[in-house]
């Protein structure tokens, strides 16, 4: 099993509110259906412009506080439904039935950590040979009401519970830099190694943490799988090569 993340500033120009890039996602949609049924996938994507301005101007990570942060969790879950539902439609225009599952129906967090999930649906859809098509969302959260739950968090969990050979993370820039900008591209790197790196931020609005966070996430992720690789989702075929193993980006290793 490959796990796939879509991020958010492949998608869209994060500077550009409800921005998609739907002919990049159709690319991508073919690279996968090049190894699908044989390979199996699960598919998680961000928020983009879609979720993180909502999600920012709403106050959605302060907590459950008023009506306005009730109308704000509504708005912000319509907000990546609707992107989820774009980018179903591109997987499909390429003959892959990739199936929507909101994240804030089958997971509960506590501060925006996953601590309880529901993980049925998306082990029906894969046996049924469907691709679990998940997405960062709102979540209700058991410390502050409601949370943001984010695709790299829902990576790690599915990857515990999946334990896949390789998780890919789709981003717009080729890799991660020894320093950014400016820097060099790291080609491979070791889990226990990314604490030495001073990486920063993200372009664009980003409410769940950006490049820092993905680095937190891949050391974790190594405990479970065996190569993760960070590539250019906007520059063809580099998804193609990373799953094939012989990928042009970073990968960590454990
Ligand atoms: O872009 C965030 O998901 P991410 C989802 O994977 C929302 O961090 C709703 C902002």
């Amino acid at each position: 099993m490959i796990i796939v993340k879509i991020g958010g500033s492949v998608l869209s120009d994060k500077k550009k509110k409800f921005h998609f890039r739907g002919d990049v996602v159709k690319r991508i949609a073919f690279e996968i259906s090049r190894f699908f049924p044989e390979e199996r996938f699960i598919v998680v994507h961000g928020g983009g412009s879609f979720g993180h301005p909502l999600a920012k101007k709403f106050g959605i990570r302060e907590g459950l506080r008023d009506y306005s942060s009730r109308h704000g969790f509504v708005v912000t879950h319509l907000a990546m439904l609707d992107l989820a539902s774009r980018v179903s439609k591109c997987f499909l225009e390429n003959s892959l039935p990739a199936f929507p599952i909101s994240s804030s129906s089958i997971f509960v967090t506590e501060e925006g950590r996953i601590i309880e999930g529901y993980l049925g649906t998306v082990e029906d859809a894969l046996e049924k040979e469907f691709i679990p098509l998940l997405f960062g969302d709102v979540s209700f959260d058991k410390k502050k009401g409601i949370e943001i739950v984010s695709g790299d968090e829902i990576i790690l969990y599915l990857s515990k519970e999946f334990k896949p050979e390789k998780v890919i993370f789709l981003m717009d820039v080729d890799g991660i830099y020894d320093k950014f900008p400016g820097g060099e591209l790291i080609r491979e790197i070791k889990g226990n190694d990314i604490r030495t790196l001073a990486v920063e931020g993200s372009a664009g609005v980003d409410v769940t943490g950006g490049i820092k966070k993905k680095l937190e996430v891949a050391m974790e992720l190594v405990k479970h799988v065996e190569e993760v690789w960070f590539v250019n989702g906007l520059v063809k075929d580099r998804l193609s090569m990373a799953i094939v193993g012989n990928g042009i980006g970073t990968v960590v290793l454990p």
